[in-house]
């Protein structure tokens, strides 16, 4: 996905991004563990204002760098206090546990290797394989220096952090060396929601814009030319194109068998979003917002009914067998194969990339009006801006977190922010004014589209910063499909989004087991009965009994939650 023609003018003029990174040489040790891809572009560059503003004196610190201005006093005989390099070259290194399975998502280590003067190991795996070799670690002792990515939550944040000191507190070296966290921490609302209920900050920021929705069904167009039929407004027409998908040849491929009407991202599924058609539109936990009350909804006759219509679906044989069996690998690449009619995901480039100055063939499937329902709902995702507050913690095993911090902060620059989410000097130049543009990532082999495709320099679960508003101009706008899916969804959101705020400290770890239990019942209850194991209806009652054995009630008292009936 991306853009369209044009080097020329402004590249005379312009200077190349890789001269704004201090001297990023192309011999950038590659210390990922899976590290993908290593031409991190070489550059004849010179001078570099990369360091930061603060200009207390000159260089004193030994054989502290000329590169960079500011107060090169060494902290520990260790650490530039400020500017780059942040250490003399290879003079500290540090794991970096993260939860992190796409190729070449490595490829900004070895330029801020060059920038920083310090080694990261790279310690990445997939969600799952992550997540238990996450707890495995923590329990053992043997944990990495910094912990990022989704496997961590406020619970652990509280308990590793707060209880037992494994996490440790970094409020005092954001204070210190980090102008750039400092400046994060300073928007509106986000130290409120980084700062633990014991008043430290145990994780570095992650403030970034976000869409109001998160994850819906997209129907692809031209199959729904190609049955003839109109984008479908209620869950009876849904059905309806559902079964053209099914019955007829929509892909246009000579083979009326080869549909699959109806599937989505396997890690993401949100079947309960859609239980909104029928007025009760649930997270994964089982919750959903009614005007500022948090309710339990996966108890309610909306979801039950939601959850009855999607059987019905799935036992017309409309709906991917490999639902609740295929991995995110298997969705993405039957995706790509032109199969689905609909999907679930985050936005269809997921599964079906498009150039920019195109228009993808996906558009979000309105909020459908379940059966009598005049005004369905779905869930909110955002305000706009989403604050994580448990992204990437420092343990205890870090010799000097400072530095970490500070490598952190220097990742928030603008130039690498700008790198990691665009790609690298190779399509991104940087003007003399200080704004940003990319060239046409067509003109590119395939390999390097692949390579420089969004936000593939980085691994996506860690934090980065893009300050609101800001843009890199493309000499063809990409079709950002998430503007109109907002617009055509906004209606229906709930007015609040889930809290997210922290826990209470004394009950946090009775309420992530109970949390844990409840939603692993629910979706495992969610998936039998929409794939037909089991009938809803036999087991609903049982379902509630079993809810509050496994401790619903605790869980709402504990959540200011109600439970929907
Ligand atoms: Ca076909």
């Amino acid at each position: 996905m991306r853009n369209k023609k044009l080097l020329a003018a402004s590249l005379a003029t312009a200077m190349t991004l890789s001269t704004m990174l201090s001297g990023c040489g192309n011999d950038g040790a590659q210390t990922g563990s899976n590290a993908g891809g290593n031409d991190s572009s070489s550059s004849e560059s010179t001078a570099s204002d990369s360091g930061t503003a603060s200009d207390e004196g000159a260089a004193s610190g030994g054989d502290a760098s000329q590169e960079s201005g500011g107060n090169r006093e060494k902290v520990d005989d260790l650490m530039y206090a400020e500017g780059l390099p942040i250490v003399d070259d290879g003079a500290y290194s540090f794991s970096l546990f993260v939860d992190s399975s796409e190729g070449g998502n490595t490829l900004m280590f070895p330029v801020l290797k060059e920038q920083t003067g310090v080694d990261v190991e790279v310690q990445g795996f997939a969600y799952e394989i992550a997540q238990e070799k996450y707890s495995l670690a923590l329990g053992s002792g043997d944990y990495a220096d910094c912990i990022g990515g989704w496997i961590l939550s406020a619970s652990d944040v509280l308990t590793y952090g707060v209880d037992m000191g494994i996490f440790v507190p970094l409020e005092e070296y954001f204070e210190k060396y980090c102008p750039k966290i400092t400046e994060i921490l300073n928007l509106e609302g986000v130290r409120e929601a980084m700062t633990a209920p014991d008043g430290h900050i145990y994780s570095i920021p992650y403030a970034i814009e976000a869409p109001l929705v998160d994850y819906n069904p997209y129907i692809n167009k031209r199959w729904l030319e190609n049955v003839n039929m109109e984008m479908p407004t209620t869950t009876e027409e849904f059905r309806e194109v559902l079964r053209a998908f099914k019955e007829q040849d929509a892909n246009g491929n000579g083979d009326p068998n080869d549909e699959i009407p109806l599937s989505g991202s396997p890690e993401n599924l949100h079947l309960g979003y859609l239980c909104g058609y029928f007025g009760c539109s649930i997270d994964n936990n089982g919750f959903t917002m009614d005007g500022d009350q948090l309710v339990f909804g996966a108890t309610s006759q909306q979801y039950k009914q939601g959850i009855e219509y999607l059987a019905s679906l799935y036992a017309e044989g409309l709906v991917d067998p490999e639902l609740f069996t295929q991995d995110a690998a298997t969705w993405k690449a039957r995706g790509a194969q032109d199969i689905f009619g609909v999907s679930i995901m985050y936005a269809s480039s997921d599964i079906n990339p498009y150039p920019a100055g195109t228009v993808p063939e996906w558009e979000a499937v309105p909020v459908l009006k379940g059966d009598g329902m005049d005004t369905p709902v779905w869930l909110r995702n955002t305000y706009g801006t989403s604050v994580l507050k448990n992204q990437v913690v420092i343990t205890d095993n870090a010799e000097h977190p400072e530095i970490i911090c500070r490598w952190w902060d220097n990742f928030f620059e603008l130039d690498n922010a700008v790198m990691s989410q665009h790609g690298d000097d190779t399509i991104v130049t940087k003007h003399e004014d200080g704004s940003y543009s990319k060239i046409d990532i067509a003109t590119l082999s395939e390999e390097d589209q692949e390579k420089y495709a969004w936000g593939n320099l980085w691994p996506q679960s860690l934090p980065k910063y893009v300050p609101a508003g800001f843009k890199v101009k493309e000499e063809v706008e990409a079709y950002q499909e998430t503007v109109p899916r907002d617009a055509l969804y906004e209606p229906y959101l709930t007015e609040n989004i889930v809290p997210t705020g922290w826990p209470d400290l004394d009950n946090a770890e009775e309420l992530s087991e109970l949390q844990t239990a409840i939603k692993d019942y629910v979706s495992q209850c969610q998936a039998k009965w929409v794939s037909g194991q089991s009938d809803i209806n036999a087991d609903w009652d049982g379902y509630l009994a079993q809810l509050d054995k496994l401790g619903l009630q605790r869980l709402l008292e504990l959540k200011g939650a109600v439970k929907g009936e």
